[in-house]
């Protein structure tokens, strides 16, 4: 049986807070805020894979952490979420990936219209803010 397939979040902190991205697409998902990310390709660490989606996504140099959070079961496989830095360079949407991007405070995660396998940690997004 083939491994489940890994796709890769980022929690990328600046200054408090976390950024989150406006999906445009699929439409059931085109609207609602996650953590950037995408699929871990053959070859790649899930490392590797966070520093790639944060290049293609928001043109942006990261830093990864850690591991947060327990693996979350996504219809595409399962979901792992990475901490991260910015390296250099304010993120910015690319225009087919992302309506727009937003930096969030710990007081505010809650509130956030977040795709469904990223509501389930918000917990631990606001325990990683403090
Ligand atoms: N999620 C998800 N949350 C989240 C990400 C990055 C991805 O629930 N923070 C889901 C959404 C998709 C699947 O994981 O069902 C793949 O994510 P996607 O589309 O961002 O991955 P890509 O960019 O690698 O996808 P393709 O370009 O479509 O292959």
């Amino acid at each position: 049986m083939a491994a489940a397939q890994v796709v890769v979040a980022t929690a990328l902190v600046h200054d408090g807070r976390v950024l989150a991205a406006r999906r445009t697409r699929p439409p059931a998902l085109a609207g609602l805020w996650e953590l950037p990310g995408g699929r871990v390709e053959a070859g790649e660490s899930e490392a590797e894979a966070v520093v790639r989606e944060c290049r293609e996504e928001l043109g942006t140099a990261v830093v990864v952490g850690e591991r947060i959070a327990t693996d979350l079961r996504i219809d595409a496989g399962v979901l792992r979420v990475h901490t991260a830095r910015l390296a250099d360079g304010a993120p910015q949407p690319r225009a087919l990936e992302h309506a727009g991007l937003r930096w969030v405070a710990a007081g505010e995660v809650a509130a956030v219209d977040w795709v469904g396998a990223d509501r389930a940690v918000v917990a631990d997004l606001v325990a990683l803010l403090g």
